[in-house]
């Protein structure tokens, strides 16, 4: 007999043919190109990941759900799932339209049939699902500033999946996951969620969790979106692998779950358990902090540790899967091995390196002892974070024509070339207004579009491991703040204000510029007919004034040495 958890699951894709005609017929139709979330979401409502739900939610189960985690007809659903979008777009849309779902590309991946638009109340939904209206938490954040002011709410009509070329073979629907599981004869099957790379305290905790549930092990790690400034999903998925192999074969597997998570600890850990149902699973191993977004802006814990194991086990049996729940794993020295923190006899030494202290490992070079992970592991880490003296990073200059910005930073080139190690880019002002934005002209808009391809290219040299300096006027503190942030997604950012003032600046006047701003024969010029906001907390700030080249350009090299951006 197939267990219930193995019998399919209801899908929201047409068949293959009529997919076709539905692509067609969907061309004339507005349409909304889903945010990389949104395809996230859609991913799992279509193949079933979401089930109960058939499409983003209308209003009703919207407010059920923020309100009391239960959809309008009563069935448990702790997170809200919404179509939001721009308020033109919703200028657009009438309720009773069907509307063609697109990825990023273009390509047509559902219908939407709309039954609701309304105004969200973004408020309501952060206090009621995260419990505070605190950006500090990364769902807040995302719902303050990047989700759209309108929801759109209706059933979806799937007509194909989203495309991904990363680790094809990895990646399984609710209903895949199911007919392996038959095939296999798999009946218990306890997921591990996870958003890390697994070190070892993870390998013991689900040992034990399978032995304990007597069942076979899944590895489901979320590899939609995760907490920013997470480790990657590729060099996570490659730590995987290499840490599979130490799992006895045929009790195992691994495979890689598409979903967007929200951090929204007790909430999140009820949701992860209905997705987990979803794909075939009887368990779910709930640890500490299950979720967890980290601190808030007061810097105390958004949820307590354990309040994700009492949500799920108050609603477990409609969840429909046994939550398998753990205290914190520590590793005993005396016992040389890892034991729940409750279970560690008083006297015994514990060893424990939080993230925070992994992270300043990785960063600084140091040693990860052979207790906390495995060989390969670190290996994978190293490689995706090198120590900081190989990483990329940016300096960023700023001041008036005429500061000596360009001088300093050329100055600061051959330095670092000198060094080696490295390759090294000079994106000044001049020379990027000749190249890559010569059509651009001096107006606020048009600066800051400089500016910003400045950034960009920036970030992408920070990105592969170059180092780019930068030495344009960037006269506004938000454009320079924009940047600084394309940037620190990758690597440090050195911002180094080139103090000079405007009477020295005019008086050197090495191009001819200020005498001909003076009479009013170039318009816009900064720091004359134009602002220049001074950078309140620079990196560095060079007085050039009686100052030697050398000297200036030295004292951003012993600062770049102190931050272990490079090695003296
Ligand atoms: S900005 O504001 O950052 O986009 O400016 P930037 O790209 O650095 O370009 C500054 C150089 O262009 C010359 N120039 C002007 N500067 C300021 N204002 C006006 N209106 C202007 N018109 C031309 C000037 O030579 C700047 O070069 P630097 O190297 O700063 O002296």
């Amino acid at each position: 007999m197939t267990a219930t958890n193995l019998v399919p699951i209801p899908e929201l894709y047409v068949s293959a043919d009529s997919a076709v005609k539905l692509k067609l017929e969907a061309a004339d139709l507005v349409s909304w190109d889903l945010t990389q979330r949104q395809i996230c979401d859609i991913e799992l409502l279509m193949n079933g990941g979401f089930n109960p739900l058939k499409g983003f939610l209308g209003k009703a189960d919207y407010d059920g759900v923020v309100k009391e985690m239960r959809l309008a007809d009563g069935a448990l659903w702790p997170m809200p799932i919404n179509l939001d979008v721009s308020e033109a777009f919703a200028a657009k849309v009438e309720v009773g339209q069907d509307i063609a779902l697109r990825d990023q590309e273009g390509v047509i991946l559902a219908i939407m049939s709309v039954t609701d638009k309304w105004v969200a109340d973004k408020a309501f939904e952060a206090e009621g699902v995260f419990g505070a209206d605190d950006i500090a938490h990364p769902a807040v954040n995302y719902l303050r500033h990047k989700a759209g002011p309108v929801y759109l709410g209706g059933p979806i009509t799937g007509i194909q999946q989203p495309t991904h070329y990363d680790f094809r073979a990895l990646r399984n629907t609710p209903n895949e996951l199911r007919t392996l599981f038959r095939k296999l004869g798999w009946r218990r099957i306890v997921a591990f969620q996870t958003r890390n790379p697994l070190h070892r305290a993870h390998q013991e905790l689900t040992f034990r969790a399978a032995r304990e549930a007597q069942a076979n092990l899944l590895i489901h790690p979320s590899v939609g979106m995760t907490k920013p400034g997470d480790i990657d999903h590729f060099t996570r998925v490659r730590c995987y692998e290499a840490v599979l192999d130490q799992y006895p074969a045929s009790t195992t597997a691994l495979s890689l779950l598409g979903l967007a998570m929200r951090m929204g600890g007790p909430r999140e850990a009820v949701w992860h358990g209905i997705i987990r149902r979803n794909h075939g699973c009887t368990h779910m191993i709930v640890g500490r902090d299950h979720a967890g977004p980290g601190k808030n802006s007061q810097g105390k814990d958004f949820y307590d540790p354990y309040g994700a194991q009492k949500l799920f086990g108050d609603n477990e049996a409609e969840i429909g899967v046994e939550m398998v729940d753990f205290k914190q794993m520590v590793y005993v020295q005396e016992k040389a091995q890892y034991e729940p923190r409750d279970e560690v006899e008083e006297g015994q030494t514990i060893l424990d390196i939080s993230g925070t202290e992994l992270r300043r490992r990785l960063q600084e070079g140091l040693e990860i002892p052979d207790w906390f992970s495995f060989p390969q592991v670190v290996e994978e880490l190293r490689k995706s974070k090198p120590a900081r003296a190989k990483q990329g990073f940016t300096v960023f200059f700023t001041g008036l024509s005429g500061s000596g910005k360009s001088t300093v930073a050329n100055a600061l080139m051959v330095k670092l070339m000198e060094m080696g190690g490295r390759p090294v880019t000079l994106l000044d002002g001049d020379v990027v207004r000749k190249h890559l934005s010569s059509e651009l002209g001096f107006s606020k808009e048009h600066r800051d579009i400089n500016i910003r391809r400045i950034g960009y290219v920036a970030s992408e040299i920070t990105k592969n491991g170059g180092i780019a300096i930068c030495a344009p006027i960037a006269p506004y503190t938000a454009t320079r703040a924009a940047v600084r942030e394309m940037v620190e997604a990758y690597g440090a950012f050195l911002e180094v204000h080139v103090a000079t003032s405007i009477e020295e600046c005019e008086r050197r006047d090495r191009k001819g510029l200020y005498k001909l701003a003076r009479e009013g024969k170039i318009k816009e010029f900064t720091g004359i007919s134009d602002p220049y906001e001074e950078p309140t907390n620079p990196e560095i700030r060079l007085e050039t004034e009686g100052n030697e080249i050398d000297y200036s350009a030295q004292q951003v090299i012993l600062k770049l040495e102190n931050m272990g951006l490079i090695k003296a």
